[in-house]
């Protein structure tokens, strides 16, 4: 089995793995393998020649050795919620699937950090924040499925990076395991450490390819007294991005501003039988999150009247009604998974520019590519927009990289919170230097010699 050029390599047999990981996490199936196979936007198809479960940083390591000394192939794998290829093993590659890593300590109260293996879920983590009384901020829909160990691979960003960051702003310790088995990192949280380069940095957003995160330290944070959400309805988005800019002025609890648009809620509403929020429905909608001290839903309410551009809100102070108004936004992901292979763009462009890519992005797609459904969404408050593009051909790259170079012509970034993955390796030049990527290379060599780890991700 051999990638990427590789010269020839010894003769593999998988049945090595077996005294490492035990047989029943070697798995070999074909039905089995199917289901790590694909990734959510059924865009990406892999075929790895087996599935590997370890349970421990000891075996992740010993099964990076063993593979690395045989130039093979691995994929690291978290809850295969990924949304550009990323985590998917191509033919003859191993797909190291990490959810058994799934240890979460106790949380360390003096210093609101706890640490967790790389397989457990959002919402686990998210969980024993709160059973303490604090709070890990990053959120996210996938947060069922989605691992702490693929979130800080991506740098996964969310609903509340306007208010605390991406993932790389939570991390405060890592380990991980280079291609050779290396152990690096460490997990002591100290949030003052200048030894020498920041091996969290350097993981957050590496995608697999510079080693496998095995154990991550967070920060968390304490919980918001109150909260309140409101679904607020425009004419046009550039009424509603004055809106979202003058709330922010107005208020520093805004915690979220999503923005959705009237055929995507139709959608949202019509697949799950959901009572349209607006009657007539609103062009443009920003669903708008505050939290913060006691007070949190007068003041709102009184920088929510002092709007110009409202045409009709909705607002919400309970949990209850709260989520039944955040269904319009977060159930886009899942409504547009219903019609089919979607092409997901995922960029950020500066604020300024955004109510223009929105109309220039539909011209594009609408001169283009006139058979195809354009779906547009995001979190407005960091100019990230989700461009999903339905009915085209599933290899259609042309119209990808037309949508990408848009983006880059306006001074925006390819990939905003999802990573570079698979499917958009081939347009990192249009965000990179030549220089650049010399450089991610000679990182990559240097902790990765036999190119071992994600080959065909992020790297063109
Ligand atoms: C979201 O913001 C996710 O809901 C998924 O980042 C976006 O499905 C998408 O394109
Ligand atoms: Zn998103």
């Amino acid at each position: 089995m051999r990638h990427d050029g590789a010269m020839a390599s010894p003769v593999i047999d998988l049945d090595e793995l077996v005294p490492i990981v035990g047989a029943e996490n070697v798995l070999r199936d074909p039905e089995v393998l199917a289901g790590y196979a694909i990734d959510w936007t059924r865009r990406v198809q892999g075929a790895p020649s087996a599935v590997v479960r370890p349970g421990s940083t000891a075996e992740v390591a010993a099964v990076l050795a063993w593979a690395d000394a045989r130039t093979l192939a691995v994929v690291p794998q978290g809850g295969n919620t990924g949304l550009v290829g990323g985590a998917i093993a191509s033919a003859g590659q191993l797909c190291l699937q990490l959810t058994r890593l799934d240890a979460l300590e106790p949380v360390d109260v003096l210093s609101a950090q706890v640490t967790v293996g790389a397989g457990v879920t959002l919402d686990a983590l998210q969980l024993a924040a709160r059973r303490v009384g604090l709070r890990f901020p990053v959120d996210l829909a996938a947060r069922s499925a989605a691992t702490v160990g693929g979130m800080v691979a991506t740098n996964a960003g969310g609903l509340h990076v306007i208010r605390h960051g991406p993932m790389r702003a939570q991390v405060v310790g890592i380990e991980a395991v280079l291609a050779n088995g290396t152990v690096i990192g460490d997990l002591r949280g100290l949030l003052k450490d200048n030894t020498g380069y920041h091996f969290p940095s350097l993981l957050c957003g590496s995608e697999g390819t510079l080693a496998v995160i095995t154990r991550v330290r967070v920060q968390l944070v304490a919980p918001d007294a109150e909260q309140a959400v409101a679904l607020l309805a425009f004419d046009s988005a550039d009424d509603a991005l004055a809106a979202a800019a003058a709330l922010r002025h107005a208020l520093a609890d805004v915690s979220a501003i999503e923005l959705v648009l009237a055929d995507g809620v139709d959608l949202v509403c019509r697949s799950f039988e959901l009572a349209p929020p607006f009657d007539p429905p609103a062009a443009v909608l920003l669903l708008v999150e505050a939290s913060g001290p006691a007070g949190v839903l007068e003041r709102f309410a009184a920088a929510v009247a002092s709007l110009t551009g409202v045409l009709d809100a909705k607002v919400a102070d309970d949990a209850e009604r709260s989520a039944v108004l955040w269904r319009y936004r977060e159930r886009h992901t899942e409504a547009i998974a219903l019609l089919g292979v979607t092409h997901k763009l995922d960029v950020t462009l500066p604020l300024r520019r955004l109510a223009g890519f929105l109309s220039e992005v539909r011209a594009l797609i609408e001169r283009e590519r006139p058979e195809a459904s354009l779906w547009l969404f995001g979190h407005a408050g960091d100019g990230n927009v989700h461009v999903n593009i339905t009915g085209v051909a599933a290899d259609d790259e042309e119209i990808d990289g037309q949508v990408l170079e848009l983006v880059a012509r306006s001074g925006g970034s390819i990939s905003a919170e999802h990573g570079i993955g698979r499917t958009k390796r081939a347009f990192l030049h249009l965000n990179r230097t030549d220089g650049e990527i010399a450089t991610m290379r000679a990182i990559k060599h240097a902790l990765d010699r036999n190119g071992t780890l994600s080959p065909g991700v992020l790297l063109p």
